[in-house]
């Protein structure tokens, strides 16, 4: 396995040469499916695993404890226990520039518009810069609440320079997050 060892971005065109040899000797059913590209790929992969980004955990944001029943009487919508929230294209401690592309991730549960009521379903929040909110209101909706109301699941975002976190929320049909509570990770990134 000496190729791998020597292989990265640079070499990578170089050492594939000599590796094929090495790989045909000792994976000979591999060694068809792996062209050049499969191999380069592979060599990218393992490159990024060993440089990941050590960056520390951001602080969770304070969420108040998600009641199933508002004071008002108002029954939250169920939120599916195998529903995850998450950043599909950005990761904690990344460094973007503007806009900020951002792409909503939900499994287990489905988007609606707001305003449709429909089972196992929400629309998303980006909250932004926001360190503390309330599971048991509807969010509220200005620049660090940002509603996707038309079930759109990515968004573009001009920032100001500098570190801001991120966290998505699940509303239902009127912007009152689910019970129990579907959020991302909260994120910081830096913006340059
Ligand atoms: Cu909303």
């Amino acid at each position: 396995m000496r190729c791998f060892n020597l292989a990265s971005a640079a070499l990578a065109a170089a050492t594939l040469a000599g590796c094929a040899g090495h790989s045909a000797h000792h994976h000979p059913t591999m060694q068809g499916a792996m062209d050049g590209r499969a191999h380069g790929s592979m060599h990218s992969g393992m490159h990024a695993a060993m440089h990941a980004n050590p960056a520390p955990a951001t602080a969770p944001a304070r969420v108040s404890a998600s009641t199933p029943t508002l004071s008002s009487g108002y029954k939250k919508v169920a939120a599916a226990p195998n529903a995850r929230l998450y950043f599909v294209n950005l990761a904690n401690g990344q460094t973007v520039s503007n806009p900020v592309r951002v792409v909503f991730g939900l499994s287990g549960m489905g988007v609606a518009p707001a305003g449709v009521e429909k089972e196992g379903t929400g629309h998303h929040h980006l909250l932004v810069d926001v360190a503390e909110w309330d599971a048991n209101a509807p969010l509220p909706a200005n620049d660090n609440f940002r509603h996707f109301g038309l079930g759109q699941t990515e968004t573009s975002l001009t920032l100001a320079p500098g570190m801001h976190t991120l966290q998505l929320v699940l509303g239902d049909q009127n912007h009152i997050p689910h019970h129990p509570v579907v959020a991302s990770e909260r994120i910081t990134i830096t913006v340059k």
